[in-house]
């Protein structure tokens, strides 16, 4: 794994950058893992060795081909391509890089047949120095060996199963989540450079005072160095005028009248950036290496009820979300994030969980810009074993999601986990030691659960900062009968807060829903249905919303995703208030209708 800051790769004086994404060839392991390894396929061309298929990175391998044996591939699959390093790097003595945004689940690269690195959870980047290894007068080749198994030590969990038939041996896999497993490399590949002594994290801290912002700051380098290395630290505003800068490479910076960083539709110009640029400089005052990155002024406070941003009540109006759309399953894509951002602004919602697992960071990138708060949950489904190995990686996950995510503005909450099975004993020792992992990384966010078990079996909610909770009243629970959700949702809420005295937020509740299906009166899987049972649920948070300890609502789920085949779903989950292809079912206008209004509010 990398140890190092984690910055998202950018072009700047001092550094250089292409992405690797493309057509990659590729090429499904037969079961035994061993048989790529032994047949030198990463030391040549995977074309040279057998037959290959086309395949697009970034995207998920699963649904581009026609056949259900890809689709539904469990092991390792090979990918690679070729790539030149521009010969200019190795004049200006750069080092190489090469970065994987996401490969899920696990993923080990090779550089011209040497193993560079291997990494294991996905959903999260990885770096690794090449300089070594490249070639600067021919090509290069660039080999992935992807395994998407999930075990009980795996985060998140599964099984799997040898399945005998007759000659054949293959494996199946399960999971206890419910999104479909897909795998591949599912974010832009990097290939950067950096100088011999580079920026390696920039860490920002923001407070407010009144009209001042501060800016607490600390920027750390890498690489051999003769002499003290000095720092220039410039802070540019929207219209690129220098509002402040300093000399120290870590230190406060103050801002008098700053512009804070506020949600969307809280203030008439949400999502206020500023530009950090850090510089390191030599003794001779020459520039060694520049990294700019976008930081909002706010803060984050939360009491026994109420969480605040920049000092206001907040009342959280969003959604639970995936990664997942038609064709390239987990694959980023900045068409679909852009349309998806431009429905959650319709909507009027101003949050949304990474249920479950960290997005792109394209996507942070674009919810700091436009004032769209995170609850950004790690790599998480229904944790059911709590074993020591399972723990360790859990908290690298998070070691990772925070090193990734701590300087986004949009990032308001930590989401340890999604629906723990926190009734079992050992839950409580585990979740006690996720959170003070947590808290020895981050104290400037809450952490928080997506709770599953009700408030008199959980254990897992007396380390939380915020109580969060799934229920599905009048779906999974007394299906067709929108009769007990008033009294249900209020008394489970009353009795989640009655219990830990913290703040109670509301992150899934829905129905499937057939885009086009109508029953009069309301029946199941109808749009009806679906507009009636959050009619219902509107209810008990406007009820809630008096009590002072509700911080808000999130329905499941923004848009209908892919799950495993299974009989309770058409095609997949059909909880989305938006299809999968982003056209509006009628609950889309109802929940519309009701943000609109309680943003008048905020
Ligand atoms: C849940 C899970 C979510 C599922 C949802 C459902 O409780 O957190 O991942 O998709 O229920 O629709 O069953």
């Amino acid at each position: 794994p990398s140890n190092g800051g984690a910055l998202y790769p950018r072009a700047t004086e001092t550094r250089d950058l292409r992405t690797l994404d493309g057509i990659w060839s590729f090429r499904p392991s037969p079961a035994d893992p061993e048989f790529g390894y032994r047949n030198g396929w990463y030391a040549q061309d995977l074309e040279k060795t057998g037959s290959v298929i086309h395949m697009p990175v970034p995207s998920s391998y699963n649904d581009v081909g026609e056949d259900a044996s890809l689709r539904d591939h469990v092991g390792l699959v090979w990918y690679d391509r070729r790539f030149h390093v521009p010969p200019w790097w190795q004049t200006a003595k750069q080092r190489v890089w090469v970065r994987f945004s996401s490969v899920h689940y696990a993923a080990e690269v090779f550089v011209n047949g040497k193993s560079v690195t291997y990494h294991e959870i996905g959903h999260l980047p990885f770096e690794v120095e090449i300089t070594d290894v490249v070639n600067y007068n021919t090509s290069n080749l660039l080999t992935v060996a992807v395994d998407n198994t999930l075990l009980s030590d795996t985060v998140p969990q599964g099984y799997v199963k040898q399945i005998i038939d007759f000659d054949k041996v293959r494996q199946e896999q399960t999971y206890t989540f419910d999104f479909f497993n897909y795998a591949g490399i599912h974010r832009t590949v990097f290939l950067y450079s950096t100088p011999q002594v580079y920026i390696d994290d920039v860490i920002v801290n923001t407070d407010i005072q009144g009209f001042t912002g501060f800016v607490v700051y600390n920027v750390t380098h890498k690489g051999p160095t003769t002499e003290d290395v000095l720092c220039l630290i410039q802070v540019f505003d929207k219209s690129d005028t220098q509002v402040v800068a300093s000399n120290e490479c870590a230190g406060l910076l103050e801002i008098a009248n700053a512009r804070f960083w506020w949600p969307y539709l809280m203030n008439p110009e949400p999502g206020y950036l500023y530009t950090f640029r850090a510089s390191l400089i030599s003794r001779r005052g020459d520039i060694i290496d520049t990294y700019s990155q976008k930081i909002g002024i706010r803060t984050v406070t939360w009491t026994n009820t109420t969480i605040y941003l920049n000092s206001k009540p907040l009342y959280l109006r969003g959604f639970g979300m995936h990664e997942d759309s038609d064709l390239r399953g987990k694959g980023w894509d900045p068409v679909l994030w852009v349309k998806n951002f431009n429905l959650i602004k319709w909507i009027g919602a101003n949050a949304f969980r990474t249920s479950h697992y960290p997005y792109a960071e394209e996507i942070y990138q674009l919810a700091d810009e436009y004032g769209i708060m995170i609850i950004d949950e790690c790599p998480s489904g229904d944790t059911d074993i709590f074993t020591q190995s399972l723990l360790n990686k859990h908290k690298q996950s998070l070691t990772e999601l925070i090193r990734r995510d701590k300087n986004h503005p949009s990032v308001i909450m930590w989401s340890i986990s999604n629906e723990p099975r926190s009734a079992k004993q050992q839950a409580d020792a585990y979740f006690a030691e996720v959170v003070k992992h947590v808290k020895s990384m981050d104290l400037s966010r809450p952490v928080t659960i997506a709770i599953s078990q009700y408030y008199n079996t959980d254990r897992a909610g007396q380390h939380l900062d915020v109580i969060c909770f799934n229920r599905y009243n009048g779906w999974y629970q007394n299906t067709g009968d929108l009769n007990y959700i008033v009294s249900k949702v209020v008394e489970e809420a009353t009795e989640f807060h009655r219990r830990h005295n913290k703040p109670v937020i509301m992150t899934e509740y829905g129905a499937d829903t057939v885009a086009g299906l109508h029953f009069i009166p309301e029946y199941v899987w109808s749009e009806e249905y679906q507009v009636a049972l959050m009619s219902e649920h509107f209810k008990a948070f406007d009820k809630l919303r008096q009590t002072g300890f509700f911080a808000g609502e999130f329905i499941w789920n923004f848009a209908d995703f892919k799950t495993a085949q299974t009989i309770t779903r058409v095609g997949g989950n059909r909880k989305g208030i938006f299809t999968r292809s982003r056209q509006p079912k009628a609950s889309a206008h109802h929940l519309r209708t009701r943000y609109l209004s309680l943003a008048v509010a905020d």
